[in-house]
């Protein structure tokens, strides 16, 4: 029988699966080895693909989703059968809710089992069919190249949205070999994604509708993120304001005169043209609703559905990859003048500059809560301050999200997303740090969130991942302790923590750390922190502060809209209108 080629005119099932991913230019597979998939493990590994062995299933699927985010590279991960699928479920859903190509591999037990009670058997596929965008058992030696060439296509939005992808693969077949003349080599080599050019007829309508506009105002997502220089010249042309939405972050910098994000609410509701580019109209943009956005008129380009016509239906709907829709519009719109209301522009600009520099002195200046602790924004602050402008800034947990979500711009970044998914910061800032070894990387957690995947901080030792994970700790899940002393007659249940000693937990597991308490140590332990990563700063901040989320009702969950006064808006305009 031999290696695991068997003869050299056959190959094993489990080495195939390993050639096509190295083939595929798949360099690192983040995964927790078990019997049902060892034997991929064994050769992906001797093909020199890199394993990144982690502590939980989930922590994998993180870490390859914030690989595909950053590189823009198919995230891949690997997990055993059952618990170890299961594991990984919260990860799948974040991906599925951020739309991010990953695929996950998994095992399942042998053919002759199935249906028996064998170990670790679970209705795999069916489990996570609804969060994924392909998922499919592969029973047949001649179909694992196809599917996976399939699977990888659906994960990557190749004529449809992309996500994450689950494939598993029974054992018994693992061990099958497939004679050389049925190997289909076509499958080998990635297909090249076209960009999907846009229909003239949509770009002109879209074009007379935008240099129309008296308040247009431009919002980027997820689908924006390759367009940066035909973005920033649209906006150049067309003299608008533009708002970022943490998906598409750092593709306009901050000194943009277009970006207004201290003004928010307001652009929203008085803009009369809104260009919605590569997003989905979720409850961050309050659905789209025309309580939230009361006097425009939607501009949308997506290249899927849900970025085109999901929630609310444009005016002008521009199916296409938002590079090539944009570069269109501009070569159409050339020597156009736009009809921009200046005094609106100028008079939003003076308001966002004015805010952002109470900001400024809040992040420098913030007093100390009543407990005498530093407020987040003294942290964040300097953690600002020691950024350099390619870094990358992780933020997971509830108040300081809120914080860290308006205190850290201008840089690569990541959060929990649409899905408010705690527990992403430190595997995220793994990959991160793995992906990019020459950048700073930051993860600045809440002491609830970071508890999650702590100890996914062994995977930083062992694999070397030069991150820095700042602890927010305030000893509380401190946004729902918030909304407890709020609505809930401050009756306090089950939203404290105790003050833990994250630098010691770190130290246990080989890494540097501190314990920092006031705000004048920050910028030196910071630096310490960056010159010795992967380390740990476990940073003692006040609970009395109350983050823009908590004010805004966030974690209240109201009826209709996200946060408490869209959500008055919109039952104002259901009494007027008597439609829900
Ligand atoms: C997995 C998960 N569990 C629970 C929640 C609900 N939740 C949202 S924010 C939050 C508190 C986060 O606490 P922490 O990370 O310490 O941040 P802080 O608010 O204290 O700054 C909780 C429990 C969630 N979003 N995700
Ligand atoms: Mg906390």
């Amino acid at each position: 029988m031999g290696g695991p080629l068997g003869s050299s005119d056959s190959e094993e099932i489990s080495h195939l699966i390993a050639r096509f991913l190295a083939e595929r230019g798949v360099d690192r597979i983040f995964g927790l080895c078990g019997g049902h998939i060892m034997s991929i493990w064994n050769h992906t590994a001797q093909l020199g693909i890199r394993i990144i062995d982690v502590r939980d299933e989930r922590a994998a699927v993180h870490m390859a989703q914030a690989h595909s985010e950053l590189t823009r590279r198919l995230g891949v991960a690997m997990v055993t059968a059952g618990p170890g699928m299961t594991n990984a479920i919260t990860g799948i859903a974040n991906a599925h809710v951020s739309s991010v190509p990953v695929l996950v591999i998994s095992g399942r037990p042998p053919r002759p089992q199935e249906n028996m009670g064998a170990l670790q058997e679970l209705p795999q596929v069916e489990i996570v069919k609804p969060i994924t965008r392909y998922a499919r058992t592969i029973t047949y030696p001649t179909h694992v190249l196809r599917e996976l060439d399939e699977a990888v296509a659906c994960a990557e939005g190749q004529s449809g949205e992309p996500g994450p992808v689950f494939v598993d693969f029974p054992t018994d077949l693992l061990r099958e070999k497939l004679p050389a003349p049925l190997v289909e080599r076509d499958r080998f080599p990635q297909r090249e994604a076209f960009p999907i050019p846009p229909a003239p007829e949509a770009i002109d309508r879209a074009v007379d509708i935008l240099w129309a506009a008296r308040r247009p105002l431009v919002i980027t997502g997820r689908g924006a993120r390759g367009s940066k220089g035909s973005l920033v010249r649209l906006l150049d042309v067309l003299g608008c304001v533009y708002l970022d939405t943490t998906e598409s972050r750092g593709l306009v910098p901050d000194d943009h005169p277009a970006t207004v994000p201290a003004v928010r609410g307001r652009a929203m509701r008085e803009a009369d043209l809104v260009l919605i580019v590569g997003r989905r109209l979720d409850f961050q943009l309050g659905y789209g609703s025309r309580a939230v956005f009361p006097n425009a008129r939607f501009v949308r380009i997506g290249s899927c559905a849900a970025e085109l016509r999901g929630n609310r239906r444009g005016d002008v709907e521009v199916l296409g990859s938002p590079s090539k829709v944009l570069e269109a519009i501009l070569a159409v719109a050339r020597n156009r003048r736009p009809a921009t209301d200046q005094a609106w522009i100028d008079e939003l600009r003076r308001i966002d500059h004015k805010r952002r520099e109470n900001l400024r002195r809040e992040l420098a200046s913030s007093p100390p809560g009543a407990d005498g602790a530093m407020h987040p924004y003294r942290l964040l602050g300097c953690v600002r301050d020691a950024l350099k402008r390619d870094g990358v800034v992780i933020a997971d947990g509830g108040d300081i999200l809120s914080f860290a979500r308006i205190a850290l711009t201008d840089v690569s970044y990541l959060d929990c997303g649409g899905f408010g998914c705690l527990g992403i910061g430190v595997p995220f800032g793994i990959a991160a740090a793995l992906a990019y070894p020459e950048l700073q990387v930051v993860v600045v957690s809440g002491d609830g969130a970071f508890g999650i995947n702590a100890i996914e901080l062994d995977t930083a030792k062992r694999h070397g991942a030069r991150a820095v994970f700042v602890v927010a700790n305030n000893a509380a899940w401190n946004i729902e302790r918030n909304d407890q002393l709020e609505a809930y007659c401050g009756r306090i249940v089950g939203t404290e923590l105790p003050s833990c000693d994250y630098a010691g937990l770190a130290r246990a597991l080989g890494l540097h750390a501190e314990r920092v308490g006031d705000p004048a140590d920050l910028p030196e332990a910071l630096k310490q922190a960056f010159d010795r990563a992967p380390a740990l700063l476990d940073v003692t901040v006040t609970r009395d502060a109350v983050s823009p989320d908590a004010r805004s009702g966030l974690a209240r969950v109201p009826d209709t809209q996200p946060l408490v006064t869209w959500d008055e808006m919109e039952k104002a305009l259901i009494g007027r209108t008597g439609n829900i």
